[in-house]
């Protein structure tokens, strides 16, 4: 062992979750070093996330993280459904929950953390490989990594497994343990980035061709999605072919109104659906996609890495703060309530909104007949709209 660290909690993976942990220990003088498998550079320039529950937006800007947040972010009344033959339909969350969504991307919050982190001279060691968590169930857990083909350790109080869904911290819960329940879906999403100015809502499209979104990350960045088969490619899938299919899943006027471009990214993702259970083994602590993944279509999935990131920097500070332990005791059954209501909301939008391989008309009717409850029922859209806009933290 080449070099031996000391910190309080040991956060593993460098994204969302793991840097605003950092952040938030730090300004309630809780010490965290965070071990990350890739550059920095790698983790900036991921595109990912794109619209914030008004719970997230809240957080960020009581921990600092506000500023460029609410300068170049952009807030939307909620996010509407588009079906042919159909009303627009918008889902209300400012109308029935009196706060509104915001459209900010998960890169841009990825560089206000560094920022935030670099600030105050924060300790995120890039290119860990090998990272190994020992002693979990002892009072005196240890990290492990190699970083230059030196083997360092790092002996902390706690782990934090915030290195997503290939990280290796829910792999260190003995199968036992643990419990996951998964669901994959027969398609995937087509996401293209353009240097175009975006359409002006965030919008949902459910067509006979398949599902469409539109979306943005700032007046000049614009964010579609197509649903495309699991095994497409994206040679398959050059711009313009990628520009035709987009509007030939929207209304025409809508279709009209989307300005193409060259794509400066373009990338397919998988959609599943995705839970471990419990979110705590011994001193280790999973959050956020390390511990539950959900299809993109709820946009839920960096909102729940916010929330656990919430709930578990509340039970570490009252550790070191009170020497109490009632949130850590409860952190698992508490983050897990909120995971689970997300994975409905977004397995629930994925049926309605994505054309299956095996539909049948009968399937068909069914979608279009709860769309027109939503649109008839205030208490469906209060309902509907709570969820998407996400309930309030557990006290
Ligand atoms: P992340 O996966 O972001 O970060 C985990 C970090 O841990 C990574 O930097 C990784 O390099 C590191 N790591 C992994 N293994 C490690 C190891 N062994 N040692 C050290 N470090 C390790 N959500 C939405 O709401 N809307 C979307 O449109 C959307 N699109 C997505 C598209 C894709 C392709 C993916 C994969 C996810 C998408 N998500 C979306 C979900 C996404 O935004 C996540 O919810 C969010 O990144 C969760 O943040 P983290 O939990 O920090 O996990
Ligand atoms: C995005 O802007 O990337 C986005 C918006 C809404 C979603 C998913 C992704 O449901």
């Amino acid at each position: 062992m080449s070099g031996v660290m000391r910190t309080q909690v040991a956060i593993i993976g460098g994204g969302p979750a793991g840097l605003l942990l950092s952040h938030i220990l730090h300004g309630n003088g809780v010490e965290s070093v965070v071990l990350e498998r890739r550059s920095r550079s790698h983790v900036v320039q991921r595109i990912r996330a794109g619209v914030l529950e008004p719970g997230t937006v809240e957080l960020l800007c009581k921990v600092g993280l506000g500023e460029r947040m609410m300068r170049e972010g952009h807030r939307h009344d909620g996010v509407a459904i588009r079906w042919t033959g159909r009303d627009r339909f918008l889902i209300d969350a400012k109308k029935y929950t009196g706060k509104r969504m915001m459209a900010y991307g998960q890169t841009a919050i990825t560089e206000d953390l560094y920022a935030a982190r670099d600030a105050v001279g924060g300790q995120i060691i890039h290119e860990a490989q090998n990272v190994q968590l020992h002693d979990l169930t002892s009072s005196e857990p240890f990290v492990t990594y190699s970083k230059d083909e030196q083997i360092q350790r790092i002996d902390c109080d706690y782990v934090a497994g915030c290195d997503g869904f290939h990280g290796v911290s829910r792999h260190s819960i003995p199968g036992s343990v643990l419990r996951t329940f998964e669901k994959q879906y027969p398609f995937a999403w087509l996401g293209i980035m353009s240097a175009t100015p975006p359409f002006p809502d965030i919008v949902y499209c459910h067509h006979e061709r398949g599902f469409a979104l539109a979306s943005m990350r700032s007046p000049m960045l614009s964010r579609y999605y197509i649903q495309c088969e699991v095994d497409t490619k994206l040679e398959e899938w050059p711009d313009e072919r990628f520009w035709r299919e987009l509007k030939a899943r929207c209304p025409e006027e809508m279709a009209a109104q989307i300005v193409t471009g060259p794509s400066i990214e373009k990338s397919i993702a998988p959609l599943r659906s995705f839970v471990a259970e419990p979110m705590r083994y011994g001193r280790l602590f999973l959050a956020g996609d390390a511990a539950h993944i959900v299809p993109p279509t709820g946009a839920k999935g960096l909102n729940l890495a916010v929330s656990d990131v919430y709930y578990l920097s509340r039970a570490f500070i009252e550790v070191y703060r009170e020497d109490r332990t009632r949130y850590l005791e409860s952190y698992s059954t508490m983050a897990l309530r909120r995971v689970w209501s997300a994975e409905r909301l977004s397995w629930w939008l994925t049926n309605l909104l994505h054309r299956f391989p095996n539909d049948t008309p009968f399937d068909e009717r069914i979608r279009e007949n709860q769309l027109d409850y939503l649109a008839a029922s205030k208490r469906a859209q209060a309902s509907l709209a709570e969820q998407y806009a996400g309930l309030p933290f557990e006290e």
